[in-house]
Parts: C-alpha cells; sequence; structure tokens
C-alpha cells in the first residue's frame, strides 16, 4: 500500500489485508482510543489550526448530538415518533466532516446523519417531522444546503454527483459531500456514481460511515477488502480513517474538499466507526451481534476519547462540563417541544404533490380513502376525538 504526499491512498495490491474486517487495522489516527494525540505527517497540518478551544467545541457538538439521539429514541418509545434511526457511536464521523463544510457546499445523505443535519442548522421540528410521519420531507433544501435524507440505499450519491457537475459548470468551487453506509457501497447507484464523478472529475466528496453493519450483515460478509480500496479502482482516490477520531475525521475531510475546490475531482473517504445501537427503533442487535463487539467498540468510543484528550491538556474543566451538559439539556426539550407542536396533517394531504396535475386514478383513490377514515366513528381513522392527537 502507499500513501501520497497528501495522504491519500493509490491503488496497489493490498494482499496482506484479512477477511473480517470489522476492525481499526489500518486507519489513520490523529487521536488514540485513550486520548493521546497521535502524529501523521500527511494529516497534521490539515488540523494544526484547531486550538483546545475548538477541540473543545467539537466535544461538545459531539456530546449534544448524542443527546439529540437519546431524545429522539425516547420520544420513538413513547409513541411521539415512528421510527428512529441511531447515530451512537459515529458522533465523530459526523461532527468531523459536517464542521468542515462552507455554507455553500451541499449535503446528499441517508437518513442516518442527524447529527450532521443539526451542524447544517436544520431546525429540531424539521428533523422531526418525517419520523413522526407528519410529511414526506422535513425542511427546504436550499436554506441549508443539504438535501432531505435518502431512504433509498446509495441514490443520494447520484444525486450529489449531479450537483458537483452543476457547481462545476456554474463556475463556483462549492463541492457536494455524499453521505452513506457500508452496505451502500454494494449498491449499484454507488458503483455508478463513481463512474460518472471519475470520468467529469466531479467537485464530489464519497464519505462512507463503514459502522461496520448493514442492518444485520457484517461489512467483511460484502467486502473481503477495505472498503477505501474499491474507489482507486474507479480512478477515485481513497482514505481510510478512523471515524471515532474527529480529528482524523477532519483532515481527511479538509483534504478531499480542498482538492475538489481546486479542480481535483472526487474522493472517497472510509470513516471506519461503529453502529452502537440497533439499525433503527425497529431492530434488535442482539439477534446478530457477536457478543463482545460492543464491549470492543465502547472502549474506542470518539465522545470519551476527546475529553480524555481534554484533560490531558487541563482544558476539562467544571465549567466546560457544565457549559456542554446545558447546551445538551436546552437541545433535548426543545427538540421533544419541537416534536410534540408539529401538527397533526389532515390524512387527505397524502394525495398532495405526487402528481403535477389530478388523475382519475388519483380520484379513484381519494375516493376510496375518504370513504374509508369516514368509516371511522369520527371520520379521522385515527380513534381520537376530532382527531387531533396523535
Ligand atoms: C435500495 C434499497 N435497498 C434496500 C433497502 C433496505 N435497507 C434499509 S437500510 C439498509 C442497510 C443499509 O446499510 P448501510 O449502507 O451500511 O447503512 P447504515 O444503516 O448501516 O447506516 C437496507 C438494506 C433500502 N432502503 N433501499
Ligand atoms: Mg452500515
Amino acid at each position: 500500500m502507499s500513501t501520497t504526499h497528501e495522504g491519500t491512498r493509490t491503488h496497489e495490491a493490498h494482499d496482506d489485508i484479512p477477511v473480517h474486517l470489522s476492525q481499526l487495522e489500518d486507519v489513520v489516527q490523529l487521536i488514540s482510543p485513550t486520548g493521546e494525540r497521535l502524529s501523521s505527517p500527511g494529516f497534521d497540518p490539515w488540523v494544526d489550526d484547531v486550538s483546545t478551544e475548538q477541540l473543545a467545541d467539537l466535544y461538545e457538538d459531539m456530546v449534544v448530538v448524542r443527546r439529540i439521539d437519546t431524545e429522539a429514541t425516547a420520544l420513538q418509545r413513547q409513541g411521539e415518533l415512528g421510527l428512529w434511526p441511531p447515530l451512537h457511536g459515529q458522533e465523530a464521523a459526523q461532527i468531523g466532516s459536517a464542521r468542515t463544510l462552507r455554507p455553500d457546499d451541499f449535503v446528499f445523505s441517508s437518513y442516518r446523519e442527524n447529527g450532521v443535519a443539526y451542524c447544517r442548522g436544520v431546525t429540531f421540528t424539521d428533523l422531526m417531522r418525517v419520523w413522526r410521519g407528519t410529511a414526506a420531507a422535513g425542511w427546504n433544501p436550499y436554506e441549508v444546503g443539504m438535501a432531505t435524507p435518502a431512504v433509498i440505499i446509495g441514490a443520494q450519491t447520484l444525486h450529489a454527483t449531479g450537483y458537483a457537475l452543476g457547481a462545476s459548470f456554474d463556475g463556483t468551487d462549492s463541492v457536494a459531500l455524499a453521505y452513506f453506509g457500508d452496505g451502500a457501497t454494494s449498491q449499484g447507484d454507488v458503483n455508478e456514481a463513481m463512474v460518472f464523478a471519475a470520468s467529469f472529475q466531479a467537485p464530489v466528496v464519497f464519505f462512507c460511515s463503514n459502522n461496520q453493519w448493514a442492518i444485520s450483515e457484517p461489512v467483511g460478509l460484502q467486502s473481503k477488502r477495505h472498503l477505501s480500496d474499491r474507489a482507486p479502482g474507479f480512478g477515485i482516490p481513497s482514505m481510510r480513517v478512523d471515524g471515532n477520531d474527529v480529528l482524523a475525521v477532519m483532515a481527511a475531510t479538509r483534504i478531499a474538499l480542498d482538492r475538489a475546490r481546486s479542480g481535483g475531482g472526487p474522493t472517497f473517504i472510509e470513516a471506519v466507526t461503529y453502529r452502537m445501537g440497533p439499525h433503527t427503533t425497529s431492530d434488535d442487535p442482539t439477534r446478530y451481534r457477536p457478543t463482545g463487539e460492543l464491549d470492543e467498540w465502547r472502549a474506542k468510543d470518539p465522545i470519551s476519547r476527546v475529553a480524555a484528550l481534554l484533560e490531558s491538556r487541563g482544558a476539562m474543566s467544571d465549567e466546560l462540563r457544565s457549559r456542554v451538559e446545558g447546551k445538551a439539556d436546552a437541545v433535548a426539550r426543545d427538540l421533544r417541544a419541537g416534536c410534540l407542536s408539529i401538527p397533526q396533517p389532515d390524512p387527505m394531504s397524502v394525495f398532495d404533490d405526487v402528481y403535477a396535475e389530478p388523475h382519475s386514478g388519483l380520484e379513484r383513490q381519494k375516493g376510496q380513502y375518504a370513504a374509508y377514515l369516514a368509516s371511522f366513528e369520527n371520520g379521522h381513522g385515527d380513534g381520537a376525538e376530532g382527531g387531533g392527537a396523535s
């Protein structure tokens, strides 16, 4: 394997890579799991400017985002959300990458990048809409520079590549960043996007959060090599970083953004992380996850290693702890209030905005649904007095 002066990998053979890939071997790491600042010559210059105060801000972001996740999970368990896809464990991958973006860059994500949405300025109410089942899309993408999440695995990589091409045709240096999972790399769309991006040198960053699982399928089953090794076959340079290390993620994303902005085309980043929770609140990982794996990854927690680094620099004060806790508490309160404030839409509005023009098939379905709703005592089909509560 070789590494360029920028720290990115070229496409030489890797015959020594083990088949079981759920380990942190062969990754770029700038903060060890126990909080030591490690050196990596190709990556250090890209985060030299990150001061201890900024590191504390990244720590705050990660704690807040974990709290968003915990609160949303509680809301789902309390019947206020239909579903929630937890990001617990993936905070550094999301914060480290999203905090490097400019407002005029554009994010295309999967359903799990709720921490990225937080960084882009999506409001808590908007974040909750789809999971509460009250909207098909929660926000206006142009207001925050982030498309609404794709549930169709990998589809957003095509959107990102197209957007990136458009940005370069417009003569801007904005970059599109596509977030997707390890499982998505087996999807046709992702492979097509990489071919297209390489052919036309689109300013797009492919950010793969390898959280070791695609629902119940381990990454080692779908790929016998590191996922980052796939990209060079498309002519796309790649990096494999510790996705639980906020600085390594930040450095890699900055390298990729810089290349894209300066006409160097796409980059693939594999952020090696771990999904500590279930796939969604409908999943039970104890049915397929090997015993001990969770504990193994708990020891590599993205938040505690930054806390340890801050501690070693004498920067982990009671004041910082209470500031961060206060912020997380406030965010959790706002998230809950925002969720509960979302009005129940009129059931018939589900037919709005599906087709540009009305047609007989739609009218027939509307009639059938209206008759179904009318068959309930309150005429709303939800058993609630007046149909308002959920
Ligand atoms: C095209 C398509 N196929 C299958 C699914 C069902 N599905 C939902 S999530 C998922 C696994 C995705 O795994 P990964 O890409 O690793 O992302 P993660 O959920 O781990 O973040 C699958 C197969 C889907 N949503 N879209
Ligand atoms: Mg996955």
